[in-house]
This record gives structure tokens, sequence and C-alpha cells, in this order.
């Protein structure tokens, strides 16, 4: 829409603009409320409202002269909108703009799960359930889990928890009086939009269906040391609760609730959005449009508020981030998931707009977040993108509290320039940029590090970026061009990026791309920009279930992929459809490129990005594990002597690698071929094949160290695996003694058996025989860009493994060959 291009303009100008939803299907229940905008403010809305038989019931959030008002004589919910009244309001010349209010459907981004299980020990808190808190701290209890957590206690150890940051959590409710909340309670970042009142305490049902706001806060806030559930990764920050989501949602509601208090909230966290279905296509309406760009140019005294958005939990109904415009927004830090085990999970959606990812729940064995919950009770299994996103918000407030004056746009350089994409480089998917950065639709710029963030954002070296440019691209002479299944549109978009004029933008921050697009099934539409530095981002990607006719209308698609690029040159926008479904048709209608940025290369980036290996750490812990275990298993043998790498050392390949395959060893090499593909994966690693000729550079000493090593790692391989399914047995025990009651935890019951078949037959021992060349070609066929290899077949089991995904990958692989 065109207010979110031009802010300011749009703030000005009134009654141009599309009519907000436009896109979204289905049918609307009209609600006896109306926004009224009344340039004679407080006393001339309350005349009017008086007048024509309103109730005046407040302010729409900060929104200088929006007011809603409820209609005295009209049904509280209906079918057909009242246009007549609309019209009486709109047609007074007091009234600038008038429009009813009708019920938006919002999901939490919420709940998908059981339990925690492994937990170790740790002293630095005496909070009973600290050490479920891996994501925060490392707990492994296996070496070969990647190092786990957020880098949020280096920061602890600074003496930053996140004091004077306030954050809200826009959600339904907060049970403030719950014991590990109370102490950092906000009233004043609290308020109650369902029922109008300043109390957000959610209401008790038997089914505790209004647990998620009280959860999201807990863990952002929680009280540590207070031998109390767990502890708030700002646990010295103030939090509050927006209690709007219990209720019908209308577009006044968020409106009011993304803009409560903007001078005093810094931070709002908002785990919910448009229905995931896979079949919606929803915005921000125009209040909710209007708070965002108040919130950005007002709130926190003119540095901006900080929207923090969990990305959406539609993976499994192969929903799209990019038709959520709230995720989807230039102002939303928009945060995706990962796993325990470095994987995008099941429920995660892709799309251009996600800045960054964190941690949360993912596959059934692997550990939950865990937080305060209703009834003063506390929970270790909260789930989803509504997980991580609190969690990003949490680190934010750290950042905030290092320098309170970092701007809105400060702190989305800062999150772009110090995620971290090593602890997700086992996932397909990543490229790097022309500005040198690594980007994925499933996790933005990857793994947030709250150490590297709160560092870079000292205020003592921070530079504040520069000031925001921005320049719209457009061929006026473009004329619809027809749309066919099979068929595709290509257009070239040459621009010099505003080049000699005061708005030139030469280092890119978001990309939008305004079209509006007619087709007979919106669901088919597959877009792709490519960048004159050739960064090709998807910003559209097929969703099965939507099948809906109308198309976008004015719909701003956006990335962050080319961040940092120099945007002149030649952009490429392309539309296809390659579902096969040959009676679809339509047009793009019109387009227009915005690019967002500055014509000065902010100070950060005058050195390159550089990537260092987040795992570092977690080396020196693996030798320590390592030898241990070794000293267990076989005493007689003479422990490795090769220095692990220090810290900040580019990532070395673990030398077992190139042994195993060429070994002679009588244990079941599948478990080793399973580092060898990891590593393969990792393209800051590359496994250099250097087998069949092992013997010729290497040392005796060496080759038996990596010997020793392989033994040692196949082992622990071995126990975790074995647990694993000891694990399992366990877990499906107690599933039998449950109920089943959804046609959910069937299907997840049937996959835990397959995989835990699959487990066993792991277990036997079960890739010898394949000749050697085979396994070469195979690594080299992975080293391949996603696109190529066969690991995007493998990828749509997204919900399964990594270890097992590998496997799999490597046999079709293998038996592909062999044919
Ligand atoms: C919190 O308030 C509710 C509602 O008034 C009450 O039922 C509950 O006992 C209180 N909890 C605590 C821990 O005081
Ligand atoms: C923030 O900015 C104000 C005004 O420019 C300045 O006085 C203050 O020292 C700054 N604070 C920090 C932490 O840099
Ligand atoms: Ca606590
Ligand atoms: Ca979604």
């Amino acid at each position: 829409m065109e207010a979110r291009c031009l802010a300011v303009v749009a703030m000005l100008v009134s009654g141009v603009l599309p009519t907000p939803g436009s896109t979204r299907g289905g049918e609307r229940q009209y609600l006896n409320e109306w926004a009224v905008e009344v340039p004679g403010g407080l006393d001339a809305a309350r005349e009017i409202a008086r007048e024509l038989d309103y109730e005046l019931i407040r302010q729409i959030g900060a929104l200088e002269n929006l007011y809603l008002f409820r209609h005295q004589n009209h049904p509280g919910r209906s079918k057909r909108s009242a246009e007549h009244v609309t019209k009486r309001l709109s047609e007074d010349d007091r009234v600038s703009w008038a429009e009813q209010q009708y019920e938006k459907r919002r999901s939490k981004r919420a709940s998908l799960g059981d339990k925690c299980e492994t937990c170790s020990i740790d002293k630095m808190f005496d909070d009973p359930m600290w050490n479920q808190q891996w994501y925060l701290q490392d707990t492994r209890t296996s070496p070969s889990l990647p190092k786990l957590d957020l880098h949020v206690i280096p920061v602890w150890k600074k003496g930053i928890t996140g004091k004077g940051v306030v954050i809200t959590v826009l959600d339904d409710g907060l049970e403030w009086n719950h014991t590990d909340i109370y102490p950092n309670y906000d009233p004043a970042a609290s308020y109650d939009f369902n029922d109008n009142d300043p109390d957000p305490f959610p209401r008790y049902d038997s089914t505790n269906e209004n647990k998620h706001g009280t959860r999201c806060a807990g863990e952002i806030a929680m009280q540590a040391d207070n031998n109390k559930c767990g502890v708030g990764v700002a646990y010295s920050s103030k939090v509050g609760g927006i209690r709007m989501l219990d209720g019908i949602v209308t577009d006044a509601i968020e409106a009011s609730s993304i803009g409560f208090n903007p001078d005093h909230v810094d931070i709002y966290s908002a785990s919910w959005g448009p229905n995931d279905d896979g079949k919606t296509v929803e915005g921000p309406g125009r209040l909710a449009q209007k708070a965002f760009e108040y919130g950005i140019q007002k709130g926190r005294g003119g540095k901006g508020s900080i929207f923090v958005w969990a990305s959406g939990n539609g993976g499994r109904q192969g929903d799209n981030c990019d038709c959520d415009g709230y995720t989807d927004s230039i102002y939303t830090i928009s945060i995706s998931s990962a796993s325990q085990q470095g994987l995008s999970p099941w429920y995660a959606e892709k799309c251009s707009s996600t800045l960054a990812t964190a941690y949360s729940s993912g596959d059934y064995t692997d550990q939950r977040i865990t937080s305060a919950d209703l009834h003063n009770e506390c929970t270790e299994t909260h789930t989803g993108t509504s997980a991580s996103a609190p969690l990003a918000a949490g680190i934010f407030a750290l950042a905030l509290e290092q320098n309170p004056n970092l701007t809105w746009r400060d702190l989305q350089h800062l999150v772009v320039w110090t995620s971290e994409f090593d602890p997700l480089a086992n996932n397909p998917g990543w490229k790097r940029n022309g500005a040198g950065l690594m980007v994925n639709s499933r996790f933005g710029f990857g793994l947030l590090n709250a150490k590297a963030l709160v560092d870079l954002a000292d205020p003592a070296t921070w530079k504040h970026v520069p000031e925001k440019k921005q320049c719209i691209v457009r061929d006026e002479s473009f004329q619809p061009r027809p749309l066919k299944a099979a068929g595709e549109i290509t257009i070239e978009i040459p621009t010099k990026a505003c080049a000699g004029q005061e708005n030139a933008v030469k280092f890119l921050e978001h990309v939008q791309v305004e079209a509006s697009i007619e087709y007979t099934r919106r669901g088919d539409l597959h877009i792709t920009l490519t960048s004159p530095s050739g960064t090709s981002t998807v910003l559209l990607a097929e969703r099965e279930r939507d099948t809906s006719a109308n198309g976008f209308r004015n719909w701003d698609f956006m990335s962050v992929h080319t961040w940092g690029e120099d945007p002149s040159g030649t952009w490429t926008l392309k539309i296809t459809d390659t579902s096969g479904h040959m009676e679809n048709e339509g047009q793009i209608v019109s387009w227009k490129l915005i690019l967002h940025g500055t014509s000065e290369r902010p100070e950060h980036m005058k050195q390159p990005r550089v990537y260092t290996p987040y795992n570092a750490v977690q080396n020196d812990r693996r030798g320590v594990e390592r030898m241990e275990a070794m000293m267990q298993d076989s005493p007689t043998q003479k422990p490795p002597q090769k220095a692990q790498p220090a810290q900040g050392s580019p990532p070395v390949p673990a030398p077992v690698e190139k042994v195993s395959l060429s070994s002679s060893t009588s244990s079941p090499p599948s478990l080793a071929l399973l580092r060898l593909l990891q590593s393969a994966f990792n393209r800051q690693s590359p496994v250099v094949p250097q087998w069949p000729a092992t013997s010729s550079a290497r040392g005796r000493e060496e080759a038996e160290e990596l010997e020793m090593e392989k033994a040692i790692e196949l082992e622990l391989e071995r126990q975790l695996e074995r647990e694993k399914v000891q694990e399992m047995q366990r877990q499906m025990e107690r599933e039998r003694e449950e109920e089943m009651e959804s046609e959910r935890e069937q299907e997840m019951k049937k996959r835990r058996k397959e995989e835990m078949e699959r487990q066993r037959e792991r277990e036997r021992g079960n890739v010898e025989g394949i000749p050697e060349e085979r396994l070469h070609q195979a690594i080299e066929r992975l080293k391949l860009e996603p696109e190529e290899s066969f690991y995007s077949n493998v990828n749509s089991h997204a919900y399964q493994h990594r270890d097992e995904r590998l496997l799999q990958a490597f046999y079709n692989m293998l038996s592909e060959t062999s044919q």
C-alpha cells in the first residue's frame, strides 16, 4: 500500500488509500464500532459522539485525532456493513474519515506439543528450571550436538540484564501477579483492549487457552535467582502485557496495541498474525499501518519503537510469510526459529522478509522453551515461532540497555551484521549476497548472537546509521502483461537508484516490490527478484492451499536479502506459474520497485563482515569430552595430541572424515559417514576428498590420531543413538497410556514409530560394500548448490532429524547412481 512506502506523505493525505484487507476473502463480521478521524480533536469528537448518539470509547493508541466510537443502537455483530451509518459520519464536516470496524481473524503462533526431558546442571542461578534453559546456557549432553545457546551469558556477565528497558507483549493477557514476573511487571506498559480497562489479567478457562501472553512475557522477564521457574533473557527489564487477542480483533484494537504508550514502551513483541493456513494474504489495515509509522517516527523519543514479530507457524500448511503483511513490513523485525539441532523446524515458514532467527522447539525429541505459565506455574514446553520472538525481544532489550540511543534502523543493522550463519550452516538455501552477507529465506541472516550484537552496539564505538533514503523506481509506460500456466513474465528494471538526487540509495536496506497481480489461482504464482549484483530472492513461493482468485492488490513484497548491496544496475523481476494447472490465467497489472537505504556507507560496514565459527568454543569443549570418553572406553590407547583450534580461528574440518571410508575397521561406518556428510554441507569447512590418495603426505602419528578420533566419535555416536532409541521407547510407552485425541497426534505417533525403525536399522550398520568412488561422487554432489543437488528433494521431508535426512539423502543418491 502507498501508506507503507510513503510514510510521511501517508500521514498527511487521507482517504485515498485502498481498502484495508482488500485482498482477503471470507465473510466479515462487522461490529458496532467506528474509527473516526476528527481533525478538531477530543472536544470535537465528544460533540459529534453526543450529537449522533455514539459512545466515545477512547483515542486510538497514540494516533492523534483518531477515535473509536461505539454506536448505541446498532447490533454488536453483523454480517453486513452499515454503510449508511459510515456515510453519515464521514459526511459530517468535522470528520475527515470514518470506517466501521470488523473482526480480523488472528491466530496466536502457539503451542505445538509435549515436554522437555534431557537436562543437566549448572549452578549459576537457583531457579529450578534454569538447567532446562538450553538456549541460554550450553547444556549439551552429547558432544555430537551443536553448541547451543544465544550467547547471552557473556552479556549478563558484563552486568547487562535489560535494566531500564520496557517491553510489552501484545497477546491474550498477562498474569502479572505471577511470582516470577511480578517484580518486573510494568502497569504503564499494559492495557486490556478486549475489555477496555488498564488490567491485562488473562481470562481463565478450563483449557488455559489464554496462557500464551504470560508464557511469552516470562521468556523475556522471569526473575533470576528467586528459586521460581526459570530465568528471563532480560531478567531486569520491565515487562507489560497488552490483552488484545482474547476477543474480537479489529484494526482499531491492533492499532491501539501497536501504538500503546510509545514514549514509555521500547519494544513490542508480537507472536500472532493473519491465519497461518497457507491461503490468507493479509496485512495491517489503515490504522495499524499508521500506528507502525507513528511508532517508527515518534516512539522512543523519535528513535523509533522496536517491533518484534514471529514469522509464523504455517510451515506444515505450506504457508509463506511473504503473504503476512506484519512480518513483511519494513518496520518489524521478523524472527524465525531453529531447533536444538540447528535445523529449520517443521512449522517454520520461508520468506524474504525474515531478518534473523532464535531457538525454539523442533522435532519431538528436541527440547522446548521454558517460561512462566498460568496459575503461577512454570512450563518447559513453550513452542513454535511464538517462543522465538520473545527471546529476540529480550536480546534487543539487552542491546538497548547497552545503548539506549539506538534507532530502530540501528537495531536492524546490528541484527543483520551480527547474526550467525555457522550454527545453521547444515541447512540448504544459504547464499552470499553482493555485500558478502550470508542469508537464507528460512533464517534471514542467521541465529541471533546476543554477545556480538551487544558488543557492536557499544555507544563508545557504534555510529548511528546515516539518514534513511528512499528511491522509487517505476516504468510509466508499463502496460499490463498477461500470464498463463507454464508461462513466464520477465521484467527488466534498469535503475540508477536516484543517483545525483538527494534521495540516492547506494547502500541498500529493505527492498519492496509493490505489485498488483490478477490471477485465477493465486497459490500457483512464483516470483523472484534478482539484484544487479546477482542475488536472486524468492519474493513469493507457491502455496498449494491458496486457491483464491483475488490475486494481489498493491501488495508489498519485501526482501532483506540484498542488504548492503549497491542497487544501481538492472534488476530482474520474474513471475512464473509451473503448476501445470493449464486453466490458470491472469496479468500483472502494475509494479513499483522501492529501494530503502542510505547514500553513505554505514560506518560498521566499512570493513567486510567477517564470519567466525560460532562453535569455536564447542571445539575446545569437545576436545575435553573426547578425551574423557576415550579414557573410559579404551584406556590402553594414548590420548589425541592435536591441539584444539583457538577461538576465532577458521574451522578445521574434523579429520575423522578423511579416513573413515578407506579404513578397514569392522565397526559400521554409517555414523562416520554422517560426519563426512555433515561437513560436506558446511561450506565453511568443505571436505577435501583426498582419498584414495590418503597415505601420501600424511605422517603416521597423524593417521593414528585420526584413527583414534574416529573410534571415539563412533562410540559416542553409538551411545547417543542407543540413548535416543531408549528415549523413544520410553516416549512410546508414555504415549500408549495417553489417549490419542487428534489426528495430528496420530500422525506424530506414526512418524515416531517410523523414526524408531529407521534408527534401529541404522544401528545395525548398513553402508558397507559400497564402492568408494560412488561415495566420492556422492560427496561431490553434496557440495553443489542446494538447487542442483539431491538434497533439494530430501528437503521436502523437513521434519526429520538432520542425521536421518543426510543418511536418507545419501541412500537416495547411491541408489540413483547405481541404476
Ligand atoms: C493472582 O490473581 C488471581 C486473580 O485475582 C488470583 O486468583 C491468584 O491467586 C493470584 N496469584 C497469586 C500468585 O497471588
Ligand atoms: C544518548 O544521546 C544523548 C543525547 O544525544 C547523549 O547525551 C547521551 O550521552 C547518549 N547516551 C549514550 C549511552 O550514548
Ligand atoms: Ca525465576
Ligand atoms: Ca503465515
